[in-house]
């Protein structure tokens, strides 16, 4: 069986959200963020950091990877793109989520939700939010003649961009100015597999 190492409430959310809408039956091995260094962790994943997923002969680290892989693998949902042009759109938008949105958006999930109170602040999270603002313009011209990023219907790119940007929700960004990724978030969110992803 596959097995997915990770706690819910981290980037493994990501990837259990994958298998979820996958269908694929597997073991989530509980490994909390003090347990990431452990030896027999880092046994799986050298970097100690979660998610990391085994799947017979193959260990895989990086949550977009896992993604990407699980869902060419076992796509039975339509989540897989049906062409290599799409494909390669898919693996665009995912190197795009991790490289243009996370790192400014963790600095707005840092300090308005991570961080205890007094070290919170929130003009660092104001001006990353402000960094934000080129690439969610960008995605946002992406889904302006288009239901999801890579046409009618969702695929692995909407999931992994929108579990990048879910952090979005929970660190209050405005997306007021950039209404068709409001519509785009707010259905990838809305879909079971994501709650049952975070909840079990
Ligand atoms: N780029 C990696 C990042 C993984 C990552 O940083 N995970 C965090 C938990 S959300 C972690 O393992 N932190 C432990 C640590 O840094 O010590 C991915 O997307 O899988």
């Amino acid at each position: 069986m596959v097995r997915l190492y990770g706690v819910r409430q981290s980037r493994a959310a990501r990837s259990l959200w994958a298998l979820e809408e996958l269908g694929v039956p597997y073991e989530l091995v509980s490994v909390p963020l003090p347990e990431t260094k452990s030896a027999d962790y880092r046994a799986v994943n050298p970097n100690g950091r979660i998610p990391a997923l085994v799947d017979g002969d193959v260990t895989l680290f990086e949550s977009m990877a896992i993604n990407l892989y699980l869902a060419k693998k076992y796509d039975k949902a339509g989540l897989q793109p049906r062409t290599l042009e799409d494909e390669a759109r898919a693996v665009q938008w995912s190197f795009w989520g991790m490289t243009e949105v996370e790192p400014s958006l963790l600095v707005v999930l840092m300090n308005r939700m991570f961080l205890p109170d007094n070290q919170r602040d929130e003009n660092a999270a104001k001006a990353a939010e402000e960094k934000l603002g080129p690439a969610l313009a960008v995605l946002d011209g992406a889904l302006a003649d288009r239901e999801y990023l890579l046409g009618p219907v969702f695929t692995i790119a909407d999931l992994n961009v929108a579990s990048v940007l879910s952090w979005a929700l929970f660190a209050k960004v405005d997306l007021a100015k950039t209404p068709n990724v409001k519509r785009w978030l707010t259905a990838c969110v809305g879909r079971p597999a994501f709650a049952k992803a975070r909840q079990g």
